[in-house]
């Protein structure tokens, strides 16, 4: 072996890589030794162009304006994002990541100019050593020190800006209150609860909706986020990022929109089958629109029982079975008798349940053995204001009368894995797992879940 330097110094893998199989007597005793080498630089060459191809086309696919981009196209003036608090964050962003490149470039461009501009070439004897230089070394600690004591402070001002507080001192500083929502994440939609939707107005009653949610435009909207199940994450790019949702915890944030329009939101925390399909929406109001909305909920509509959403209402309250889960009509009008209101003395059932299944085992047994266990139910949207949402699935399909027919009828076929097809039982009788329903039912429920809205929306 010894006078063979080219097995050697070649793994038997990488002889492989030659194209013509050789037999050992075929190795010449002395190949030009560069050869492989050569070649192997070639190869990894192609290797890195391919990459960098790659890498400059996955970044000329970012829009900075796009719905769900934290970025905006003007760095500078920050225009195009949607209010102070992810302004605030995205200046942060920016100044770290351009800091960070400015120290990145300057370090790294060191290196490869020493490592290149020095290279020891064949025949240069050892360089003088040096060991120790004061000046130097004291400027590559206090550069860095400065560097990370002046980011840091400028960090921990942004989170306290970021505190639901100063949603609080802004609003009252013009005299006003912030408006409260609470977000419920579950797999894999968003419930949102409003219980007080018009601070200071004395006719205020609970709201709640799901997958998109209202706000009045230039208002602070502090939200209070919770889980009946698993961790999911809160998150408005263009508004406000992202706040885990914790179960048997609540935790907080807040934004303010400064324009009206539709903003996309997005489940952030890996949650389970859908949850990439756990998207919401945050429509941002004209005061006076918004107050109409709030208004809507407490207006009962009534329908002709032989119309087509009168008998879709039967098959929703009887034969469907879809009342079980779903809350739907003026639900959410305070009962005089509990103080609450249907959908929120549901949802409430769901988080008692959640805290309860957190507590200590020997605990829960003894709830159990006295019978003290709270009682389990179903969660489901609050479809009250159907007809104001654009969307369906939590933001998976455009609502209309079609997507609306496919989602009752099998609801997988739009959001596999959801949980409306694997728990109601209407979707358990038939081996296709399809509604258990005759098309004139479905269409009458399309019909009746159609005009299922304040009239502001139905207009
Ligand atoms: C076992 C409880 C349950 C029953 C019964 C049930 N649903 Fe659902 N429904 C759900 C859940 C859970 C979702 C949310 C699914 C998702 O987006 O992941 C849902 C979603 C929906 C949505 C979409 C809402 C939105 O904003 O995206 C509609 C519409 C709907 N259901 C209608 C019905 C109708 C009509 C019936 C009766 C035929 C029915 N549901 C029966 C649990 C139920
Ligand atoms: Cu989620």
């Amino acid at each position: 072996m010894g006078q063979l330097p080219f097995a050697e110094e070649d793994s038997p893998n990488e002889r492989h890589v030659e194209s013509r199989p050789r037999a050992q007597s075929d190795i010449p005793v002395n190949p030009a030794p560069d050869t492989s080498r050569r070649r192997f630089g070639r190869r990894s060459l192609v290797t890195f162009a391919l990459l960098g191809g790659v890498l400059i086309l996955a970044a000329l696919g970012c829009d900075a304006d796009g719905h769900q981009s934290i970025l905006s196209s003007t760095p500078w003036t920050l225009d195009g994002v949607g209010g102070p608090v992810a302004r605030e964050q995205l200046l942060l962003f920016n100044v770290l990541l351009w800091t960070m490149v400015v120290v990145f470039v300057l370090v790294e461009g060191a290196l490869l100019y020493a490592a290149i501009r020095f290279r020891r070439k064949p025949g240069d004897p050892l360089p003088p050593q040096t060991h120790g230089h004061t000046p130097l070394e004291i400027a590559w600690t206090i550069i860095p020190t400065i560097l990370i004591l002046g980011l840091g402070v400028w960090s921990v001002i942004v989170l306290f800006k970021l505190e639901p507080g100063e949603a609080v001192r802004l609003a009252r500083a013009e005299g006003r209150e912030p408006v409260r929502v609470e977000a419920v994440g579950h797999q894999w939609w968003w419930e949102f609860r409003y219980e007080d939707p018009l601070p200071g107005d004395e006719a205020t009653k609970l709201v709640t909706t799901a997958n998109e949610m209202r706000v009045p435009v230039n208002t602070p909207i502090i939200m209070e986020l919770k889980s009946d199940d698993v961790i999911h994450s809160f998150w408005i790019p263009k508004l406000a990022g992202k706040q885990d949702v914790v179960p048997t915890k609540t935790n907080s944030m807040w934004f303010l929109a400064e324009e009206t329009g539709m903003y996309y939101g997005q489940c952030a925390e890996f949650c389970g089958t859908a949850h990439a399909q756990m998207k919401f929406r945050v429509h941002v109001m004209e005061d006076a629109e918004y107050k109409a909305w709030v208004a809507g909920f407490a207006e009962p509509i009534a329908f002709d029982p032989q119309s087509p959403e009168g008998k879709g209402q039967q098959v929703f309250l009887g034969a469907g079975q879809c009342v079980t889960c779903h809350t739907i009509g003026t639900s959410d009008v305070v009962d005089p008798e509990t103080g609450e209101g249907v959908q929120h003395a549901r949802m409430q059932t769901f988080i008692e349940y959640t805290e309860w299944l957190a507590k200590r085992p020997d605990e829960r047994l003894a709830d159990v053995r006295t019978g003290n266990e709270p009682p389990t139910a179903f969660a489901a949207p609050n479809l009250t204001d159907l007809a104001c949402r654009v969307t369906l699935g939590s933001g998976l399909v455009d609502r209309n009368r079609e997507t609306l027919r496919q989602w009752v009828r099998d609801p997988d076929s739009i959001k596999p894995g959801n949980r409306m097809s694997e728990l109601a039982a209407i979707y358990q009788t038939r081996l296709d797992h399809r509604a258990d329903l005759t098309e004139a039912q479905l269409g009458d429920l399309v019909e009746y879940l159609s005009a299922q809205g304040p009239a502001v929306c139905l207009q």
